[in-house]
Formats: C-alpha cells, sequence, structure tokens
C-alpha cells in the first residue's frame, strides 16, 4: 500500500557527529556504523534492532493508569489496513534511524480474527506487505515470535498447559509463525515462555509440563527441517513475571533443559539483561554463561532499575553495563545471526516522538562506547593477563594439568598435598580489577 503519510515530520536520517555538543542529540555521537574496530565495522558487531511491540504498540498503559502516549499509527480502529499503516511508520523509524534490523511478535503486527483461519489470513496479507517494506528498505527481521501468553486461552501455559487442545491451539500458532518466519526470511525464531510455569505447585505437575514442553519443541524442530527454515532458534530465559514461577528461569536453566531433553544441538539462547538481573544475577551473568557454554544466540539489550526489582525494559544507558556485555560479544567473535535486540519502551512520561529517537540514539551510543572500551581492553590485555595469571596453576604445573584434562584423581590429589603441605593462597584483587575495567570506560 502505498502512502505519502510521514510519521516523523521534521526528523531526517540520524547522522554520526563525533563533535556535536551535549545539547545536539539527534545525531550519533559515537556510533559510526562503517569505522572499522578489530578488524569488522561497527555495524557489524552492533546489530542493533528495534522492537515492534513496545514501540510501535505500546500506549503508556500500566496497572495505575491510562495510556499517556497518543501516537498517530495507534488511533484507527485495529483492521488489516490499519496494521499495514503501523508498518509503515515503523519502518519509517527504522530507516531514519539507521537500525538493519526488527523484530515482533505474530500477535503485534496483526489483528486477531474470529477463527485461527481468519487471525492467519489477516497474519498473511500484513506479512506480505512487511515483505515488500523490508524489500524496498533493506531493513531485515531479526527474528519473529509467537505471543503465547495475551490470550486468555494461555493463562495456564501453552505449552506447558494442563490441557491438551490448549496445547495444539500453541502449535497450530507456532505452525504458523514459522512460515512467517520462513516467508520474511528471518535470521532467528524465539521462544519466550511468558506461561510457561506455574503460580502454585499444589496444582501443577511440572515434570509433566516439562516433558510436554520438550515434545513442543521437538515439533517445531521437526516442522522448522520440512519447510526448509534455516532460522536460528533461540530459548529466552526469565525467572518470574507474569508467572511466579517460570521454568526458563535463567541461561543455566535453559542449558540444563536442553541437555537433559537432547535439544542442545538445536537452540541457542536469546538473553535478556532485565531479565537476568530479575533472577539476582548481575546485569551481564547470563551473557557470560551463555557465551562459556557455546550457546549465546542473541540479546534482548535493555536494562532494569535496581530500586524496583521488576521487569522495567529500560534502554541500556549504562556505559559500564554495555561494556561489560561487548566484552563477552568480542570474545567470541560477534553475534551474527542474532543481534542487540531493543526490547525496551519509553518510560509513560516519555511522551513525544523525539523520545523515541532519544532512547534509541542514546542506547546505540552507549553500545558503541561499550565497543569501543571493550576493544581497547582486548587489545591491551591487561585484565585478561591478570585472570589468566589467576588460573596459571592450570597450566603451568603437572598437578594443574592433570586436573585440567581430567586424568587426577583423589589418592594423587592426596598425595600431592601430603608431599606438598599447605597451598599458598594469593589475594583475588577484586578492587584492582574494577579500577582497571573503569580505566576503559
Ligand atoms: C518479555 C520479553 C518478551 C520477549 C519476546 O519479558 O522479553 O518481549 O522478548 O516474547
Ligand atoms: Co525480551
Amino acid at each position: 500500500m502505498a502512502e505519502k503519510v510521514e510519521y516523523f515530520p521534521g526528523i531526517g536520517k540520524i547522522q554520526y557527529c563525533p563533535d556535536a555538543p551535549p545539547t545536539e542529540t539527534l545525531c550519533f555521537k559515537y556510533y559510526n556504523p562503517s569505522e572499522v574496530i578489530l578488524g569488522k565495522p561497527m555495524s557489524d558487531w552492533l546489530r542493533f534492532s528495534v522492537v515492534f511491540w513496545h514501540t510501535f504498540r505500546g500506549t503508556g498503559l500500566d496497572p495505575f493508569g491510562a495510556p499517556t502516549l497518543s501516537r498517530a499509527w495507534n488511533r484507527p480502529a485495529e483492521t488489516v489496513d490499519d496494521a499495514k499503516r503501523r508498518l509503515n511508520a515503523a519502518f519509517e523509524f527504522f530507516t531514519k534511524l539507521g537500525v538493519q534490523f526488527y523484530t515482533f511478535h505474530d500477535r503485534d503486527i496483526a489483528p486477531e480474527g474470529a477463527s485461527l483461519a481468519e487471525t492467519n489470513a489477516n497474519l498473511e496479507a500484513v506479512v506480505e506487505h512487511a515483505l515488500e517494506l523490508q524489500q524496498r528498505t533493506g531493513v531485515q527481521l531479526l527474528w519473529a515470535t509467537c505471543n503465547l501468553f495475551s490470550n486468555p486461552r494461555y493463562m495456564h501455559g501453552a505449552a506447558t498447559s494442563p490441557l491438551a487442545e490448549v496445547f495444539a491451539y500453541a502449535g497450530a500458532q507456532v505452525k504458523k509463525g514459522l512460515e512467517v518466519a520462513k516467508k520474511l526470511g528471518a535470521l532467528n525464531y524465539v521462544f519466550w515462555g511468558g506461561r510457561e510455569g506455574y503460580a502454585s505447585l499444589l496444582n501443577t505437575r511440572l515434570r509433566e509440563e516439562l516433558d510436554h514442553m520438550a515434545n513442543f519443541f521437538r515439533m517445531v524442530v521437526a516442522y522448522k527441517k520440512k519447510i526448509g527454515f534455516t532460522g536460528q532458534l533461540l530459548i529466552e530465559p526469565k525467572p518470574k513475571e507474569p508467572t511466579s514461577h517460570q521454568y526458563d528461569y535463567d541461561a543455566m536453566t535453559v542449558i540444563g533443559f536442553l541437555r537433559t531433553y537432547g535439544l542442545q544441538e538445536e537452540f541457542k539462547l536469546n538473553i535478556e539483561p532485565n531479565h537476568t538481573t530479575l533472577a539476582g544475577h548481575c546485569h551481564e551473568h547470563d551473557i557470560a554463561m551463555a557465551s562459556a557454554f557455546g550457546c549465546l544466540g542473541s540479546v534482548d539489550a535493555n536494562t532494569g532499575s535496581p530500586e524496583l526489582g521488576w521487569d522495567t525494559d529500560q534502554f541500556p544507558m549504562s556505559v559500564r553495563d554495555c561494556t561489560a556485555v561487548m566484552r563477552y560479544v568480542l570474545a567470541q567473535g560477534g553475534l551474527a545471526p542474532g543481534g542487540l535486540n531493543f526490547d525496551c519502551k519509553v518510560r509513560r512520561e516519555s511522551t513525544s516522538l523525539t523520545d523515541m529517537f532519544a532512547a534509541h540514539i542514546g542506547a546505540m551510543d552507549t553500545f558503541a562506547r561499550g565497543l569501543r572500551c571493550a576493544a581497547k581492553m582486548q587489545q591491551d590485555g591487561v585484565l585478561d593477563g591478570l585472570v589468566a595469571t589467576r588460573y596459571a596453576s592450570y597450566r603451568d604445573s603437572e598437578l594443574g594439568r592433570s586436573i585440567a584434562d581430567g586424568t587426577a584423581t583423589l589418592e594423587s590429589l592426596e598425595a600431592h598435598i601430603l608431599k606438598h603441605g599447605e597451598p599458598e593462597v594469593p589475594s583475588g584483587q577484586q578492587e584492582t580489577f574494577e579500577l582497571i575495567f573503569n580505566r576503559y570506560l
């Protein structure tokens, strides 16, 4: 549908202006997409993506108050044509901002109908339009996902519902979701188990629910292969909210689940730091954990409010946090086919259209600074060198090598200690590590 409407009038393509003063906010001061850092352009390290749900469906509604964000693309009633217009607004935003990727849930982009067949027909019509916009602009779909948590039918779970009929509905929905992902050339496909958990153990058979979830994922893998969808499958951990206890608690829990059910070759993880902190870990813990096990696939780049402690989905604006994340991304050679997806929403008090730009520009610039700092850290090798020294005994001594390669036994360890006596235990130097880290920010 050709449309002349401009949704962000007065705002042009955002440019890189390294000398801009602090008051000039509609430009990048640090993100310079073509600049080469450690052998790759910044845009390769920083595969930024905009989420459709918060940014184009968010209204500012919260449990205590009415919508505050009045957006032209949210005004009309909910028809397929409205949905197409909303996509036009989104693609204008993506291209003006200069991001390469976007993400959506099936139910964000197209209205549900009275039956699954009607819903699928709506989705198909909107997807045709999305494909046209992707082709016209070059913006790609980083990942698609199915919303298996908003509709009341999913209140007890989708793949972990106690009701086989609900499980079947979720399967039918994901079948279509995978077809849509294939059609749009999605690079990944995400599963966030919004209602996959429990509120009370008294009414829950948790092992049965997890077995069903594994079977669900096996069906996904089979269908993905059948239709030739080549995107990477990703699971996004979160410990709670909306359920009081979610099965995909954190990275290690999901890794354990995948290995228990023999699914570890088919799935990687989409890590969202605000979920990580909700699980009681530090900002970058799950990034480090997933990366250490070779399964960091993508990042929902956001942050929370330590004072609040729930999922506030704020834009990542801490140079310290983004540097910490980028250290792991650099160490594993990048995130592709994944990216840095801004699963973030402007505050309900941030009501203007320029706030949407400021939020994304601020986060992109913060990640660009994080990349620059982390690259300098890696090049200098000071921190890595100190860490290597800390673990040197596992490389430099026969005892250490025998532990690392698994040939040591309890008898050989005892013999060593009886011969050499009490070990010397040096300082952990945490403050020195922190001081050196800060010198790179
Ligand atoms: C919810 C969340 C989701 C997933 C996609 O906390 O992060 O938006 O990223 O369903
Ligand atoms: Co997310």
